[in-house]
């Protein structure tokens, strides 16, 4: 069961402390069981091939990657050229239980924070399916997250995301400019050596509607990206 959902912003909703200690470690495991099979990697910067201080790797059919020709979705590991492992099942429930959407994700994008590791101000819009919204799951350290508007140069705000705190973006936030200034150090002790796990689920293409019939009731794409009727 989750906690009631606090809304921060216009598509912005937030569970803090969604998962408990045990739901935690519990995720964690299903994460490192997968990581022999899609080891973290530091994608690169299009054009210039500069590193991202991040390490990344995805499960489920699609992976989000990044390299010299551009930012793109791929059914293949980059340096193992093999399918990415499956979404864990947890996850996929989250899914379920926090958004409207008519249709599993596609992708868990999984961010490893080491260091001084951040991510700078960005949208993400790599998707098709912009109806859908981006569910994010915290573990780990502390990280001190900022989001904006669409605009690059609006007004942002800052937001403490702590271990076990879920997130999901939709509708006028979708779109919305947002960053990792920095991770606090040892303010968990989930994992070993310390550090922040980040996974966001997305749907990446949008899915085919089962019958034309459907769409006189179906709830707007807007609706299901707030999770009408939840939280
Ligand atoms: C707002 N990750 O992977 S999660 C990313 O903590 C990314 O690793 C950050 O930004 C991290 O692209 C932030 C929160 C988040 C994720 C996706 C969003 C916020 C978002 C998409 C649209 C709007
Ligand atoms: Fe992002």
């Amino acid at each position: 069961m989750l906690p009631r959902a606090l809304e921060i912003g216009p598509g912005i909703r937030l569970w803090r402390e969604a998962l408990d200690a045990a739901t935690q470690r519990a995720l964690l495991a299903e994460i490192f069981a997968r990581v022999p099979l899609a080891p973290f990697y530091r994608p690169r910067m299009p054009v210039s091939g500069k590193p991202f201080s991040v390490e990344e790797t995805n499960f489920g059919p699609l992976g989000w990657i990044s390299d010299e020709t551009g930012y793109r979705y791929s059914a293949q590991h980059p340096q193992m050229g093999r399918p990415w492992p499956d979404i864990p099942a947890a996850l996929l429930r989250l899914w379920t239980e926090t958004t409207a959407y008519p249709a599993p994700p596609e992708c868990c994008l999984v961010n490893r924070y080491r260091g001084t590791a951040r991510m700078g101000l960005h949208q993400d819009r790599d998707e098709e399916a912009l109806d859908a919204p981006v569910l994010s799951v915290s573990l780990g350290d502390t990280a001190v997250f900022r989001i904006g508007g669409t605009s690059r140069r609006g007004p942002t705000k800052s937001l403490r995301l702590e271990s076990g705190d879920v997130l999901c973006f939709g509708g006028p936030a979708r779109l919305a400019f947002h960053g990792i200034d920095r991770v606090v150090p040892a303010t968990s002790g989930l994992l070993p050596g310390g550090g922040r796990l980040n996974l966001t689920l997305r749907r990446v293409t949008t899915p085919e509607s089962k019958t034309p019939d459907q769409g006189a009731d179906r709830a707007s794409p807007a609706l299901y990206a707030l999770g009408a009727g939840r939280g």
